[in-house]
């Protein structure tokens, strides 16, 4: 099919121009193009084809230790203004930045084939949805995004003659000139340059192969660029699960929730609940775009088409529906190979095979003490291929969302649930978000990182102002916003063991908030929130004791009193562009706190 959109021809001469590829490719996301792709990838020694037998249809790809994740310090927020990217965003002047992306860019896929990858986030034609076009010089890239996107015919039917949609320019930047033959893993780890224009609503990405680096649909367009259209607009991009809750009588809620990384967001949203009759089913793991119904409610899609999971400590005891989801048409990159031509990770079984070739190609067995598989290693698998995924997963109207979690992993301080008093208190709880740091990880133990919202790294604009547009959202004329709360997993008792069992068991909460927004439980006022009473969460057949349970469910006003002053310390660092309803929150809180405080004395 001939594109005959305008601003796409005109763009993709004047990239060609500018990159000097050999080949020009129009990709159509059929399944001729992905056989082709993976031939020749299998061809250069890229990729290798999983056990026809064991996994039909997949393929295994090892990249190169410099390339194995996103790189936040070279992700830039080009804003005209320094203070619109905000003090958490890398900020880069866009006049200068271009200069370099221009030199950058010159000839950098001299010997390669640039594809040209028509994409939609979210249902072809949903007025939720948004149109990319991902240029690349990486066939991986291709492979990846019919997975994660709807690439195809449709969406240049879609954008007809004069359709907008957000240019995305990725290059591995290796081009084969004077002699240079390809590798297996092309990439430019000395010159990443992963880069936005909010204002132009560009996105060009440099010298990276892997994941968000290079699958620009995702948290480049759905989250940085998005968020930025959603504050222009009055919608909402986020950095959530979507799931789909539904009782023993059949009623039906959708709830979304933002967790920061390492806390379990895929496992919950194709959660196997443990109380009878409940059912939880998928509509996405990891983002969600939102906007206002006529009724007033805000309706969620989620904008891709598959999930990018990290495949260790990903098994059937931990995620079953995960691992079946992956049976077949899928991508694993940086896993080990088994010997019958399977892939393997830590965590997928509890015995280790004897022997396997980890993920950089040498020989493994469970008495060495390397990993076999990267920790950031990935499957990339086709939703539709989840067994508890919603019918209405590709509703293009989305799904009303009741109630939106926000959680962190916090030894102590945070109880179990807490639900906010209002959207405005909600706003502000998912501000305080924030992970304790684990052992190997970053920093010290103990340490908090602040991850507001779950969005430091994918916020597109001032963080301060992105709060702001949570306040607005919420005062926004007829909107019934969710409820919104705060739950946290990760509590240990003094002796240092961790209080809940999650997983499965999370069902129990969120049966609680499903019974809060059907109005069917009460819950107490306490200075932090409304908190569920003493039976309000079915705590039967747990090996939990009465003391861990009153622990969890406690209120630790001291240590509410010390979070406050690193929350204050916190702001702080966003100076005037911190909405003033945020200090007056803190204010709030304290005082009830305070007065607490005075009750029990
Ligand atoms: O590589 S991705 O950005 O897609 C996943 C992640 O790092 O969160
Ligand atoms: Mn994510």
């Amino acid at each position: 099919m001939a594109p005959e959109n305008k601003k796409l021809l005109t763009w993709v001469d004047d990239m060609a121009a500018l990159c000097q590829p050999d080949n020009i490719i129009w990709c159509d996301g059929s399944d001729a193009e992905w056989f082709s792709m993976w031939d020749l990838m299998v061809k250069s020694g890229t990729a290798r084809k999983v056990n026809e037998k064991k996994r039909p249809n997949s393929y295994h790809v090892n990249s190169i230790p410099a390339d194995v994740a996103r790189v936040e310090d070279r992700t830039y927020i080009c804003s005209k203004k320094e203070k619109d990217a905000g003090p958490t965003n890398n900020w880069a002047d866009p006049t200068e930045m271009r200069k370099t992306m221009k030199s950058m860019f010159t000839n950098c896929m001299k010997g390669r084939t640039m594809y040209v990858i028509p994409f939609s986030m979210g249902p072809i034609g949903s007025d939720i949805a948004q149109i990319g076009v991902e240029i690349s010089d990486s066939p991986y890239v291709v492979t990846n995004m019919h997975t994660m996107a709807r690439v195809g015919n449709d969406v240049l039917d879609m954008l007809g003659h004069d359709g907008d949609f957000v240019p995305c320019l990725h290059s591995v930047g290796m081009p084969l000139i004077d002699g240079n033959k390809d590798v297996p893993w092309p990439c430019n780890p000395d010159n990443r340059y992963i880069v936005h224009y909010p204002e132009t609503r560009e996105i060009w990405s440099f010298g990276s192969g892997y994941g968000g680096n290079a699958l620009l649909g995702k948290k480049c367009f759905a989250l940085r660029i998005a968020s930025t259209m959603g504050r222009d607009e009055g919608w909402m991009a986020e950095h959530m699960l979507i799931l789909k809750l539904t009782n023993p009588e059949g009623i039906v809620e959708y709830i979304a929730g933002a967790f920061p990384s390492a806390c379990g967001k895929t496992n919950l949203a194709m959660l196997t609940p443990t109380i009878p009759g409940w059912k939880v089913e998928t509509i996405g793991d990891d983002i969600a775009w939102m906007k206002f119904g006529q009724d007033g409610q805000l309706y969620a899609i989620n904008p891709e088409a598959g999930f990018f999971g990290v495949a260790p400590g990903t098994g059937m005891a931990t995620n079953a529906n995960a691992m079946l989801s992956m049976e077949s048409n899928t991508i694993f990159t940086n896993v080990a190979e088994t010997d019958d031509g399977d892939v393997w990770w830590e965590g997928m079984t509890k015995e280790p095979p004897t022997h396997l070739i980890d993920w950089q190609g040498n020989d493994w067995s469970p008495d060495l003490d390397t990993l076999s598989s990267h920790p950031n290693a990935r499957f990339t698998a086709r939703a539709n291929q989840c067994p508890v995924i919603a019918d209405e997963w590709e509703d293009p109207k989305g799904v009303p969302i009741s109630a939106i979690l926000f959680g962190g992993r916090r030894a102590s301080v945070v109880p179990l649930v807490t639900e906010a008093l209002n959207w405005n208190h909600g706003t502000f709880l998912g501000t305080i978000v924030a992970s304790e740091t684990t052992a190997a990880a970053f920093g010290n133990v103990g340490q908090l990182r602040r991850d507001p919202m779950a969005m430091l790294p994918f916020c597109g604009y001032n963080m301060a102002d992105y709060w702001d547009h949570w306040l607005k959202m919420g005062k926004t004329e007829g909107a019934i916003m969710p409820r919104i709360y705060y739950v946290n997993w990760f509590r240990k008792n003094e002796a240092g063991e961790f209080m809940w069992p999650g997983y499965g068991e999370n069902s129990r909460v969120l049966k609680w908030i499903f019974e809060r927004c059907t109005g069917s439980v009460e819950a107490v006022e306490t200075a932090i929130g409304n908190m569920p009473t003493d039976n309000g969460i079915d705590f039967n057949g747990l090996d939990m004791s009465d003391k861990n349970i009153a622990n969890l469910m406690c209120v630790d006003t001291k240590g509410w009193l010390s979070e406050l002053q690193s929350i204050e310390e916190y702001y702080d660092t966003f100076g005037e562009h911190l909405p003033a309803e945020l200090r007056t929150q803190i204010l709030a809180l304290r005082e009830r706190l305070e007065s607490t405080k005075q009750a029990v004395a």
